[in-house]
This record gives structure tokens, C-alpha cells and sequence, in this order.
């Protein structure tokens, strides 16, 4: 048996670790998971809403290896502020994936990339809001690829 002491002593041990626990747990929400989550950095309106959009087909017949053409137009070179808010149009038969080669990360919009496939008939599209210059594919058919350019507006 503990004398009562001991006891009280435990009983206060126990507090302690839970008053350190709770102000870690405060500390850590606030000067760490806060930040992060209020962290999106602004951005100009004009690239947030864009005047036109950009149309990337995923064409019927892309499964095909011998098929030339599956991201139509293949090649894209994208202005922010005009045309950053990019739309691939899944118009195929076919599931696909909007995949880039090497992680690419805009500051804004997040991790770039379709999250498993896109049904035929759906869309994923994704806002740039700042410059890169990458290649993409799809993971069921890597055949299927693409490249975008995306810059800054040249005036
Ligand atoms: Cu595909």
C-alpha cells in the first residue's frame, strides 16, 4: 500500500503530465498547425480568376500505344493571369490519369496531379499560380504524355 504521501505525490506527478501535455498540445496548434493552414500565400486576383480557360483533351483511342495523339493539344504554354486555370477533359472511353512526372507543387493550388483516374466524361483541373515548366503522363498508359510551360504575363 502507498501511504497517503505517496499517493498524493503520484496524484500530483499525474497533474503534471497532464498540464505539460495540454500546453504542448496548445503550443503545437498554435505555433505550428495554425500557420501552416492560414499559410497560402496571396495571390493577385487576376490569376485567381483568369479570363479564359485552358481545354486539354484526353481524346477517344488514347489507350492505344500506336495512337499518336492523347493529351490534345500535347505541348501547352500558359500566361498567368489569362489562361492558368487548366481543364483536362477526360472525352475518351477510357479511365486516365493526369500524373506529373517529378512532384510539382504550387504554392497556391497544392500538389498538382489527378487523384486516381478520371472517369470518361469527368475533369480535373487545377489553377497555376505560379511559374514551372513540367512533363506529364498517365499512369495507365505512360505513353500518354504531355508538357506544360506556364509564365509569367510578358508585359
Ligand atoms: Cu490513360
Amino acid at each position: 500500500m502507498l501511504s497517503s504521501q505517496e499517493s498524493g505525490h503520484a496524484y500530483g506527478i499525474g497533474i503534471i503530465t497532464i498540464i505539460i501535455g495540454i500546453s504542448v498540445s496548445i503550443f503545437y496548434y498554435q505555433a505550428v498547425y495554425l500557420p501552416e493552414s492560414i499559410a497560402k500565400p496571396s495571390v493577385d486576383e487576376h490569376i485567381l480568376h483568369p479570363v479564359q480557360e485552358t481545354i486539354i483533351k484526353m481524346i477517344s483511342g488514347s489507350a492505344n500505344p500506336d495512337q499518336q495523339d492523347n493529351f490534345v493539344p500535347k505541348l501547352v504554354n500558359i500566361q498567368l493571369g489569362i489562361d492558368n486555370h487548366i481543364i483536362w477533359d477526360n472525352v475518351d472511353d477510357t479511365p486516365h490519369t493526369v500524373t506529373p512526372d517529378e512532384e510539382v507543387r504550387d504554392s497556391y493550388s497544392g500538389k498538382f496531379g489527378s487523384v486516381g483516374v478520371i472517369m470518361p466524361g469527368e475533369k480535373y483541373e487545377f489553377i497555376f499560380t505560379e511559374a514551372h515548366e513540367f512533363e506529364y503522363h498517365c499512369e495507365p498508359h505512360p505513353w500518354m504524355r504531355g508538357t506544360l510551360i506556364i509564365t509569367k504575363q510578358r508585359f
